[in-house]
Formats: C-alpha cells, sequence, structure tokens
C-alpha cells in the first residue's frame, strides 16, 4: 500500500467503504467474463475471475490446478477448503485496489458468508450483485460454440454443460438471494448485444450506490 493511501486510510474512516465491489453473477456462459472486461475499462477496479485463476493454476500443472482439473472436468464446483483462500490471496495482493469485480466468486452460500466476513474485516463490502439471466438453450449454444476454439475440456461436451447449469440451479442460485435480502440484488436481462447488455448492467451498478 502506497504512502497516502496508508494516510488516507487513517484520517478518513470511510474511505474503504467507497470501495466498488460488484458480484458479476449468472449461470455459465451467461457472459460474466466478457462483461467483467467492459466494467474493468468503465470503473477501472480489480478484475478477479476465479474460473481463470483455476485455469492459470491447471496450465502451470500446479497441486492447485491438478485439484481443480478433477472438479472442473466434472462440471463441479471446486471446494471451498481451495477456493476461498485462492480467492483471499489476490484481494490481499491488490490492497491498493478502487474496487474489486467478483467473476465467478461467490457461487454457493457458504463462499458468501465467507466474502462477506472477509470483505468486512476490511471495513468494506459488496456494493450489489448484478445477476445475468440467459436462458438455458441460449447457455448451451454459447458454450458449445466458444468449445470449438477455446480448448476448454468443460464447454466440448454438453452433458458437462448440462451438469454446470444444474450445479448452478441447486448451489449457486441461493447467493442471489443472500444479497437480495440485503437490498444489493439486480436481475438483468443477459440477452442481446454486448454493448445493450453493459447499458443495462452500468444503469445497475450507478443505481447501487
Ligand atoms: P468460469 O470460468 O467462471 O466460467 P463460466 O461460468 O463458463 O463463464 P462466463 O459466464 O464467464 O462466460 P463468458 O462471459 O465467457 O467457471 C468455470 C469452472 O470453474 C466452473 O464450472 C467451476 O468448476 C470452476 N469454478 C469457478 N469459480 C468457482 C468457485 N467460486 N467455486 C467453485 N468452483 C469454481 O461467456 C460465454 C460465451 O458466451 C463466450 O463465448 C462469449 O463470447 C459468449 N457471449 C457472451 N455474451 C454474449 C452475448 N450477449 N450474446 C451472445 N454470446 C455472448
Amino acid at each position: 500500500m502506497n504512502i497516502i493511501t496508508r494516510i488516507i486510510r487513517i484520517f478518513v474512516p470511510s474511505y474503504n467503504k467507497k470501495m466498488i465491489n460488484i458480484v458479476l453473477f449468472g449461470p455459465p456462459g451467461s457472459g460474466k467474463g466478457t462483461q467483467a472486461d467492459l466494467l474493468v475499462k468503465e470503473y477501472n477496479i480489480l478484475h478477479i475471475s476465479t474460473g481463470d485463476l483455476f485455469r492459470y493454476e491447471m496450465g502451470n500443472n500446479t497441486p492447485l490446478g491438478l485439484k481443480a482439473k478433477e472438479y472442473m472436468a466434472k462440471g463441479e464446483l471446486v471446494p471451498d477448503s481451495v477456493t476461498i483462500g485462492m480467492l483471499e490471496n489476490k484481494v490481499n495482493a491488490n490492497p491498493d485496489a478502487a474496487g474489486i469485480i467478483f467473476d465467478g466468486f461467490p457461487r454457493n452460500i457458504f463462499q458468501a458468508q465467507s466474502l462477506d466476513t472477509f470483505l468486512s474485516k476490511k471495513d468494506t463490502m459488496v456494493t450489489c450483485l448484478i445477476a445475468l439471466d440467459v436462458p438455458e438453450e441460449e447457455l448451451v449454444k454459447r458454450l458449445l460454440n466458444r468449445g470449438k476454439s477455446s480448448g476448454r475440456a468443460d464447454d466440448n461436451d454438453e452433458t458437462i454443460i448440462r451438469n454446470r447449469i444444474k450445479v448452478y440451479n441447486s448451489e449457486t442460485k441461493p447467493v442471489f438471494d443472500h444479497y437480495a435480502e440485503k437490498g444489493k440484488s439486480a436481475l438483468i436481462h443477459g440477452v442481446g448485444s454486448i454493448e445493450e447488455i453493459f447499458t443495462r448492467i452500468r444503469e445497475a451498478v450507478a443505481a447501487s450506490h
């Protein structure tokens, strides 16, 4: 942390609360990664994609990557014991970030509760959760299409894709209600051009803080 940030944080206690922390949420293939790139440019904040972090570890054949591969290849969630520590390390490595886009995290209620506790210790919180709403058949179409060029094993097989969507419906969807109870969740129509969807997201983020 640079000296100016350190001084501001000592004398202006509300400084950390001004961070914009956006949970970008939605089923696999709903466009989280695509929209995160645009949000980074708009708000100049840190982008953390747990999927990208796992793929980086897998590409380097690290123990964490090998562990993640077992689960991702089946379209299941990587265990919380691995995922939460990895996410916290990434946040801790960027203490000067003006805000964070959490892309693909939290993916279950335990991860959401862990994130809330972790951020509150840093005197900040989730600003809003933006959920992209896309029909299942459109998700399958997008992911199979990406699978033709991405080299991602989890995008190539329709059975695995459908399992990822099933896991989303059973384990991940309740995270929407967790933040809705705090008045922080917004449901965005996720079909249309990338720019149209981004305009909807920008309006929802602006309304949230
Ligand atoms: P992720 O990497 O998070 O991947 P995703 O859900 O497939 O992708 P996303 O929604 O970002 O799709 P994108 O924008 O790219 O997760 C992969 C796996 O990692 C999980 O299954 C799990 O095993 C593991 N994992 C990750 N986080 C975890 C966690 N917290 N806990 C446990 N396990 C975890 O878009 C998809 C495609 O649609 C692209 O080809 C894109 O070009 C296209 N597209 C985007 N917007 C479009 C639009 N408006 N119209 C048409 N096409 C569009």
